[in-house]
């Protein structure tokens, strides 16, 4: 069979080993669990920056596209329960070579976001140790390489050393944190409303989209417009897939998915929005716009510098979860493409006595670390976007052929309005890439261009498949 058509065999679910012991209300805390994280926190500032007061209508469309690819996950989740998310879907439905894309666009996401995340918890960590007297620079310049100033960020490579140890170590996020920590960073959320609301003034929302509706290039490289911020905030609504991998173990998972999923997927749209409003309310978004942690420092401008210190410390310590969920996510992904053949297989080698893959969580940790002193978060999240938004298109793509091609497979959940979703989520993630910066779409393309290469010279022949 010719390459880029074979097709991964579907594993069908399994006869189970889990229990199932999860209903809605776990499955909706484990989904704002790995959502709610830098996005919100720090990166709604350059949000803020580049569509001004109508970042709540960026906020709008962000989460109605991640809500419709969030469907297209979970139906194919719970029909083909396998490791590897999007890259086994796709591997399975459009064949080896787009699998292989999707999974290298997935390494670029997991290795990104990781590095953007601890972008955003440095600007509140630094916030934090400020509060205590000791001043750590959140940048550190090296040098310069043909005009590019280089940098490192000692506190974002810190916690990702951190938690890639925990990793090694063979953590995993126990329910029970989870929980507490979601609480914990909702209520730092509705504690910044509470204090941000009675300082809301109308009169900071004209004009609504001072930089237009759209997306437009500017001189120094970045894109304005408030699609332009639903581009870049984009960022701050993903991470459920944590739902669709618990699919095995809800109850009743047709349900239970789809209230966890489209669930946490409203909750974060509507808390994000009233953030959005309550933050531009509060102050003007052009002085918040430009801070590493733009949450703390409103409520600190309105006069109370202890709950800005509650908030600062309640995202340094809730935010290195979503860096511990995608490092493992990477982890994973490396593993099953190992595994698959299409990398080398030790690197789907696991330590003898902690049963963990030190080699890529090291390598991971290394290149993340590198990538968080080189681009701004602005930057970094932009890139983890457009890698995230090809795996979603992919995602609902899988999902059309195979109801086509295999109508009577079981399916637990069935997406709802399925012909009408998934075109839904492709036309959008296509429009939210399209109004990312000219730079990132480049950084992807290169990147994309490297992987295509790596593939025919390695994967093609090396595949477990190609062996057959
Ligand atoms: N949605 C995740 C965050 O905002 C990636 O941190």
């Amino acid at each position: 069979m010719a390459f880029w058509n074979r097709r991964k065999p579907i594993e069908a679910p399994q006869h189970q080993d889990l229990k199932r012991t999860l209903s809605w209300p776990h499955l909706l805390a484990l989904g704002v669990g790995a959502i709610v994280g830098a996005g919100i926190y720090a990166l709604i500032g350059q949000g803020a920056g580049m569509a001004g007061p109508g970042i709540i209508v960026s906020f709008a469309v962000a989460g109605i596209v991640c809500a419709c690819a969030a469907l297209c996950y979970a139906e194919l989740a719970t029909m083909m329960p396998a490791s590897g998310s999007a890259y086994t879907y796709s591997y399975s439905a459009l064949g080896e070579l787009v699998g292989w894309i999707v999974g290298w666009a997935l390494i670029l996401e997991y290795s990104v976001v990781v590095s953007a995340v601890a972008v955003g918890w440095s600007g509140y960590f630094s916030g934090v140790l400020t509060g205590w007297g000791i001043d750590v620079p959140q940048m550190i310049q090296l040098g310069e390489v043909a005009g590019h100033a280089l940098h490192i960020n000692p506190l974002a490579i810190f916690i990702i050393f951190v938690v890639a140890g925990l990793l090694i170590l063979g953590t995993r996020e126990s329910a029970w944190i989870n929980s507490i920590l979601v609480v914990a960073k909702i209520a730092a959320l509705i504690l910044f409303l509470a204090i941000a609301l009675p300082a809301f003034d109308i009169s900071r929302f004209t004009p609504f989209a001072p930089f237009g509706w759209g997306s437009t290039p500017t001189e120094t490289g970045t894109n304005i417009g408030i699609m332009a911020g639903a581009a870049v905030m984009f960022f701050a609504f993903y991470g459920f897939d944590a739902v669709s991998t618990a699919a095995e173990e809800a109850k009743n998972p047709g349900r239970d998915l789809a209230i966890g999923i489209v669930g946490s997927m409203v909750i974060c749209t509507l808390l994000y929005m009233a953030i959005g409003a309550a933050a531009i309310g509060a102050m003007d978004f052009r002085e918040f716009s430009v801070s590493g942690e733009p949450i703390a420092l409103i409520v600190r401008s309105l006069g109370q510098p202890e709950a800005a210190l509650i908030i600062g410390g309640v995202a340094s310590i809730a935010i290195p979860t979503v860096i511990l969920a995608f490092l493992y996510g990477q982890t994973r992904i490396f593993y099953v493409m190992a595994r698959d053949g299409l990398l080398p297989r030790s690197w789907s080698r696991v330590h003898p006595k902690l049963g963990t893959p030190i080699f890529v969580t090291i390598l991971t940790a290394v290149v993340c670390s590198i990538l968080a002193g080189l681009l701004t978060l602005g930057e970094i999240a932009s890139l983890a976007n457009a890698g995230t938004l090809a795996a979603f298109i992919a995602v609902a793509l899988s999902l059309m052929v195979l109801r086509r091609r295999e109508p009577g497979r079981e399916r637990p959940f069935r997406t709802p309005l399925a012909w009408i979703v998934a075109p839904l989520a492709i036309v959008g993630c296509l429009y939210l890439f399209a109004s990312l910066n000219e730079g990132t779409i480049v950084r992807f393309f290169i990147w994309m261009a490297i992987g295509i290469p790596v593939y025919l010279l390695w994967g093609g022949h090396k595949s477990a498949l190609a062996q057959k």
